[in-house]
């Protein structure tokens, strides 16, 4: 007979887990890059501090977002778009960091879209409370390319509908160092982020950061 050492501990090791047709969830994938991401974004957001964007609607998100990359996702009353330019600095968005790029397009190939090259990275920061009401992200010139999210920190529930928005969600929780790639017929799916519940991540503090890697132009 074995004896099986690690049963009672938690299972770290990455997976991979399929959550719809051209959806990949990469638990963990994130993990073993964290310190250099975490340095990374600290360089990111010294140039370009995390803000409080308006919709077309006038009403201020909860989430606040920063970029990096040659496009920016930007909100304001005249609309959404994709800027090389930080509106707020009025210079260009910071480089994206070789870390980055290089985790996005890895993570990419390892759900099947070898050869994802993102030029643009937007960077949410959720703090307790703060969500993102159910959307789809058809804004990027290339729907065939495929988004890759990156989470860090505290716990969220993700919500993934339909292509209609009155589809039901799924919901799935999505922890520190998980990556999920959206792709196929997936990328036009509503989705959102249910209000953060409270928490202190050991990394991150009290605070949900996801990165958003797209192809935008
Ligand atoms: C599914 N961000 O920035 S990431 C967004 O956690 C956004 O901050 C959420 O939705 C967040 O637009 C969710 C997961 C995600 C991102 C893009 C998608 C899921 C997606 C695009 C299509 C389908
Ligand atoms: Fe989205």
């Amino acid at each position: 007979m074995t004896i099986d050492l690690f049963e009672s501990l938690p299972d770290i090791r990455p997976s991979r887990e399929p959550i719809a047709e051209g959806a990949v969830l990469l638990r963990g994938f994130a993990r073993s890059a964290e310190a250099e991401l975490i340095k990374a974004l600290r360089e990111i957001t010294d140039q370009a501090p995390f803000r409080h964007m308006s919709t077309p609607g006038g009403h201020q998100m909860s989430v606040a977002m920063t970029n990096c990359g040659s496009a920016g996702w930007v909100t304001d009353r005249s609309g959404y778009r994709y800027d090389g330019v930080d509106p707020q600095s009025g210079k260009p968005w910071p480089v994206m960091p070789s870390t980055f790029r290089k985790l996005a397009g890895d993570a990419a190939a390892e759900a099947g879209f070898a050869g994802f090259v993102a030029d643009g990275c937007l960077i949410n920061r959720y703090e307790p409370g703060a969500r993102m009401s159910l959307h789809q992200d058809r804004d990027e010139n290339d729907l065939g390319a495929p988004i890759v999210s990156v989470s860090l920190g505290l716990p969220a529930i993700f919500l993934f509908g339909g292509l209609k928005r009155s589809d039901k969600a799924q919901r799935y929780r999505l922890e520190h160092g998980d990556i999920v790639v959206w792709g196929g017929p997936a990328r036009l799916a509503f989705h959102g982020i249910a209000p953060l519940a409270d928490g202190d991540d050991a990394l991150m503090g009290p605070q949900r950061i996801n990165l958003t890697f797209r192809k935008a132009r």
